[in-house]
């Protein structure tokens, strides 16, 4: 006998999708564990209003109750925001959560792998999980870099977090075969900063490119999926100078209290909020908009280009 997937697909979703309706995925870790209350909840639900008023349909993702979910209810959305029961899902998690009827946040991995299986193509969040820094010793490296070497979709960020090392990052990226593009820009953004000191491997201008990389690396064969590095508008930026050392800061800190695994992540983006006085917390926002606005357009080109 064969277990029935446990997947859910919200109605809206499903019809989109069928429609040819473009539907940009939403991850649910941003708001279960990397901003705090109650403004998470305020921007999860933001994010997909912005979706809406382009003209398309959001997919947050998520485990609510068990259930591991591509369109979570405004209502579900606001119990995962809210519940400190409410765990970080990657891939490994999500059957773990679905058997012990436990609720999660997914992570960017998690989210990509099932929006892809509901048949989304196209995905927004802030910053992707990468190489951490020591990853020599810890092999601490967040499974975001392998679900994106598995998971055929775009996904639209503001480049690595800006508490990982980004050259080694990079490095893995290459090994991994995902292409990343630069939107607009010749440098591969570094999160709270338009430019993260490295060059980003290659360009392109139009969200209508995008949709051809991703529809071309398909026809190929090639079954990764692509980063889109969309950099957060430079007025809505840190400063560069401060930020390094707010990193190194937050870093020590980590270290000093003996954080590991799941919980370094939340641990450093809280300690850079609480250092630059909630700076980071707005700049994660409007990075976090700009990508779910360009996603909607790659969406939209990917839902044309199918149609057509
Ligand atoms: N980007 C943000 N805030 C977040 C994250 C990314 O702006 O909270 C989350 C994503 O869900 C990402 C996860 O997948 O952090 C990476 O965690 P880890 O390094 O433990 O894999
Ligand atoms: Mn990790």
């Amino acid at each position: 006998m064969s277990t029935p997937s446990p997947l859910r697909v919200a109605p809206e979703v499903a019809a989109a999708l069928v429609a040819g309706t473009p539907v940009v995925a939403l991850e649910s870790t941003i708001f279960t564990h990397g901003l705090p209350r109650p403004r998470n909840l305020e921007v999860a639900l933001d994010g997909e209003e912005r979706v809406r008023a382009a003209g398309a349909v959001p997919a947050t993702i998520g485990v609510h109750r068990g259930v591991p979910t591509v369109g979570l209810s405004a209502a579900q959305v606001e119990e995962l925001s809210g519940d400190d029961a409410v765990t970080k899902a990657s891939i490994r998690e999500l059957a773990l959560a679905a058997v012990t009827g436990a609720s999660a946040g997914t992570t960017i991995a998690a989210t990509a792998f099932l929006a892809r299986a509901a048949g989304i193509d196209v995905f927004a969040t802030g910053g992707l999980g990468g190489v951490h820094h020591g990853a020599a010793a810890t092999f601490d490296e967040s499974a975001d870099l392998v679900a994106m070497a598995r998971t055929s979709i775009v996904l639209v960020s503001s480049g690595a977090k800006a508490i990982l090392d980004i050259a080694a990052t990079l490095e893995r990226f290459e090994t991994l075969s995902v292409p990343i593009v630069g939107y607009r820009t010749d440098r591969y953004p570094g999160f709270y900063v338009a430019d993260s000191g490295h060059p980003v491997p290659a360009r392109l201008d139009t969200p209508a490119e995008i949709a051809a990389l991703l529809r071309t690396h398909r026809a190929l064969g090639a079954t990764s999926g692509v980063l889109v590095a969309n950099p957060i508008p430079t007025a809505d930026q840190l400063d560069p100078a401060e930020l390094d050392a707010v990193v190194r800061q937050a870093w020590a800190d980590a270290h000093a209290a003996g954080v590991s695994g799941q919980a370094t992540t939340p641990f450093l983006l809280d300690a850079i909020r609480r250092a630059t006085g909630g700076r980071s917390l707005e700049a994660n926002v409007a990075l976090y908009r700009n990508n779910i606005a360009l996603a909607v357009e790659v969406a939209r080109e990917l839902a044309t280009q199918s149609a057509g």
